[in-house]
């Protein structure tokens, strides 16, 4: 059963989809990007997560991404999560779209995921078209106890994560989806992102735009929570708890 008042606006909805960020996969133990404590290392992620910082020093960044995938490997999909795919499951929720790039959506059973950053579990060769899912070809162990630059197995040249960096294009096919999907909807479900990374945080706005809802879980503020409807200030396990209770 749905409570509260986002649970009504839930249960009456046609097309309800949400949209995450970091702050979801926080009580998975996945740091955020923004929050107090900076990720890493005392760098930003505008300094490591562009190209510019790969050209200049890839072993850095390289160092960067496989303390993250070691990180996220151990991690498993929280209460929040969970609830997104129970929506999807009871009809409620026709899609996620995030900007994570942890694979936990996919974890907790989320069958129709729109990532727009990417994916860290795969690589991508910066030459050729090679790409590669590490989960399926088995082979994360051995990039993670490897101290050497991955290269391609087809040309040789240096991998990368195949993740959205600043000044990158997202990648067209899934923007193109999450802005048709935006378009069509009469609510989103808004959880754990600061909404201050564009093109992606646009996907609330186009909702608000063509009439739709939008319901907010963060324990704080964001560039969101002017336009939302109903700002519920928990973590995203207790405040989707509530939804779902
Ligand atoms: C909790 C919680 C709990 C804590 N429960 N909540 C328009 C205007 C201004 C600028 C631009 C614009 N258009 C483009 C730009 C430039 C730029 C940009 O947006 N810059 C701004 C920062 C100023 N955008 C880009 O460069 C994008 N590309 C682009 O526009 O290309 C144009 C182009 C077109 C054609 C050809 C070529 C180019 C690309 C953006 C890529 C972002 N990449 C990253 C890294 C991904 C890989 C990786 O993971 O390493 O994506 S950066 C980082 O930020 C990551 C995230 O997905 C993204 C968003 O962060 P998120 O998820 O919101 O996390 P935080 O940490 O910011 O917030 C956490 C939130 O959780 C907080 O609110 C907490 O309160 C909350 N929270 N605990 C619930 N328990
Ligand atoms: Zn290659």
């Amino acid at each position: 059963m749905l409570c509260e008042e986002a649970g009504r606006i839930l249960t009456k909805a046609k097309f309800a989809i949400a949209f995450t960020g970091a702050g979801i996969s926080a009580e998975s133990g996945v740091p955020t990007f923004r929050d107090a404590n900076g990720l890493w290392k005392n760098y930003r992620p505008e300094d490591l997560a562009t190209p510019e910082a790969f050209r200049r020093n890839p072993r850095l960044v390289w160092e960067f991404y496989r303390w993250r995938m070691k990180l996220i490997s151990k991690a498993r999909p929280n209460r929040a999560h969970l609830a997104l795919a129970r929506l999807e499951e009871m009809g409620i929720l026709k899609a996620v779209i995030t900007q994570n790039v942890d694979d936990l959506h996919r974890e907790a059973g989320t069958k129709n995921l729109i990532e727009l950053h990417g994916n860290i579990f795969r690589v991508r060769c910066t030459a050729c078209s090679y790409r590669e899912n590490l989960k399926e070809s088995e082979r994360l162990e051995e990039l993670l106890s490897s101290d050497e630059l991955p290269k391609c197995p087809r040309c040789g040249s240096l991998l990368r994560p195949d993740v959205v960096w600043f000044g990158e294009a997202l990648p067209k096919g899934a923007l193109e989806k999450a802005f048709e999907l935006a378009s069509k909807a009469d609510v989103v479900l808004v959880i754990g992102t600061s909404g201050v990374v564009y093109p992606a945080a646009y996907i609330p706005y186009i909702v608000k735009e063509h009439g739709g809802r939008v319901i907010e879980v963060n324990p704080r503020r964001s560039g969101i929570t002017p336009i939302a409807d109903v700002f519920i200030p928990k973590p995203a396990g207790e405040g989707m708890g509530k939804i779902l209770e």
